[in-house]
């Protein structure tokens, strides 16, 4: 009888369940009706009454065993359950629950693969700026609005640093350190002094793009701009140009996208015109090429920017952008499907 309560306590100590329901299984293998550990309380019985004494102790003491075992081990699935996997961190992540990218992340990476494939780099810049880089070499005059301090968040007061307004400022930098051809996608997050609401926040992210090169023109921006357009939302997309103007290109234009809700009959998506604004472009002002240290008699460009969130809302017709800054996880693994 000892040296099966002994064996009995050895299978317990070295005992480790996989799943819950191994867990339950070896509580019923134990403890159940017919458990192991229940029948040697029944021949208890018959154990000579001088023994009795040893026996009983044994058995108890592995009865407690088993049932800390039971309650330890169950307390790791229940830890991992709730992804508070605080009482083994040894163990393999919870492989039912791997997360997801935000969808804002998704929008972008789609938007910068469409135009990597086409020949553009991607290149980064600081998100504190200095004047120059975000205002004044683009063209923007001396007492344009985004200057202002309502529209643009300064550091300390200083007129000189702030947080960067758009993500042009990369493409400055671009231009001030290499040679054309140029051919540049810019991402990142961009500040604007704003009041938050459904279609706008204070921080937000962008996509930019640029081309220089001899001869480059405006078809050319069209023709780039209606391949991206029928990548990032389906082949029968259509697109149209309306006049615009941007202190840093001219001519300057904006895109819209025929509705893919509607098909273009018209919808509240669309707001019943069939048409979406999904960026703005435009032909670099020889200004800024100038400025940038390019010679605009030699050369020409095209340069375009979009809102990442704006483009993220249109592509999965979220009405609201402040959820894609809430990080409600209700919201976020919806997107577990997209790659
Ligand atoms: C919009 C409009 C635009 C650009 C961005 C750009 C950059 C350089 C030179 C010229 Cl360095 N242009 N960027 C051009 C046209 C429009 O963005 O609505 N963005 C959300």
């Amino acid at each position: 009888m000892k040296e099966k309560i002994e064996q009995l306590r050895k299978k317990v100590e070295e005992f480790k369940s996989e799943t819950p329901q191994h867990l339950e299984e070896f509580r019923i293998r134990i403890l159940g009706k017919k458990g192991e550990l229940t029948e040697m309380f029944d021949e208890f019985k018959n154990v000579a009454s001088e023994e009795k004494r040893e026996i009983g102790k044994l058995l108890n003491e592995v009865k407690i065993l088993v049932q800390q075992k039971l309650k330890s081990q169950k307390e790791l699935f229940d830890n991992v359950e709730t992804g508070k996997n605080i009482a083994d961190k040894t163990l393999p992540a919870n492989a039912d629950n791997p997360g997801s990218r935000h969808p804002v992340n998704l929008a972008k990476n789609e938007i910068l693969e469409i135009f990597t494939r086409l020949g553009f780099t991607v290149a980064d810049g600081p998100e504190i700026e200095d004047d120059w880089h975000v205002f004044s070499a683009l063209n923007f005059p001396p007492n344009h609005p985004a200057r202002d301090m309502q529209d643009t968040f300064f550091i300390e007061q200083n007129p000189d640093i702030l947080l960067r307004t758009h993500t042009s400022s990369i493409q400055v930098r671009t231009m001030e350190r290499q040679k054309p051809p140029i051919r540049v996608v810019c991402p990142g997050r961009v500040f604007r002094n704003e009041a938050i609401s459904a279609r706008a926040h204070c921080i937000f992210h962008q996509v930019e793009g640029l081309y220089i090169d001899k001869n480059v023109s405006f078809a050319d921006m069209k023709q780039t701009l209606l391949y991206f357009a029928r990548e990032m939302f389906g082949e029968n997309t259509e697109i149209r140009l309306r006049p615009s103007f941007f202190p840093f290109t001219e001519p300057s234009a904006e895109m819209d996208v025929s509705c893919k809700i509607c098909g273009g009959k018209g919808c509240n998506i669309c707001k019943y015109t069939g048409w979406l604004e999904v960026l703005g472009c435009g032909i670099v002002d020889p200004n800024v090429l100038e400025a940038c240290g390019i010679d605009s008699k030699e050369y020409t460009g095209y340069a375009f920017g979009m809102g990442v969130e704006r483009l993220a809302m249109l592509k999965w017709q979220v009405k609201d952008l402040r959820l894609y800054f809430e990080n409600d996880v209700r919201f976020l693994e919806q997107f577990q499907s997209v790659i």
